[in-house]
């Protein structure tokens, strides 16, 4: 009685290495297949970076915090914005545009009441508006290297900030 057990044991063991073999065959080819789609050997330069970064309003003051962030050129950057202020209830907006255009877009946005248009071509990257307490975001392909000034479309003039895009 004790025989037949430990044969039907024995079996299975020998099936299922049987069976591991041929997983482990089917990975490899799997691994063989993906290898040039995912750009393994390919220079570690080239592979698109993503970026996570997070800036809120100091509390309550008109200002940003931090009011410098730093991008590799080409990332795919994820921004969160997040409206810290209590007190404050008027609105934030985290806004990237090009260093020699800061001044007029700073001029529209003020005569403007922060409202700009959609397709404002001086702007690299928009938030929504952010009412206080929530986060919005953005997603923007870092542009090529340098500093690139950001502000808030509602109090221009004060909240500002520096990205700086490295090489
Ligand atoms: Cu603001």
């Amino acid at each position: 009685m004790e025989t037949e057990p430990r044969r039907t044991r024995g079996m299975g063991i020998a099936s299922l290495s049987a069976a591991g073999d041929a997983r482990r065959r089917v990975l490899f080819g799997l691994a063989a297949l993906l290898s040039p789609l995912c750009g393994c050997g390919r220079k570690r330069e080239s592979e698109p970076k993503v970026i996570d970064l997070y800036v809120a309003s100091d509390g309550d003051f008109l200002a940003f915090k931090p009011d410098e962030l730093t991008c590799p050129a080409g990332a795919t950057v994820r921004l969160t914005f997040h409206h810290a202020g209590r007190i404050l209830t008027t609105r934030h907006n985290w806004i990237l545009t090009y260093p020699d255009k800061v001044e007029a877009l700073t001029k529209e946005a003020e005569d403007d009441d922060g409202i700009l248009p959609k397709d404002e071509p001086r702007v690299i990257a928009a938030t929504p508006l952010c009412d206080k307490g929530m986060s919005v975001m953005v997603q923007f392909v870092a542009p090529p290297p340098g500093d690139y000034p950001y502000i808030c479309s509602t109090h221009p003039e004060d909240m500002t900030g520096v990205l700086h895009v490295t090489k």
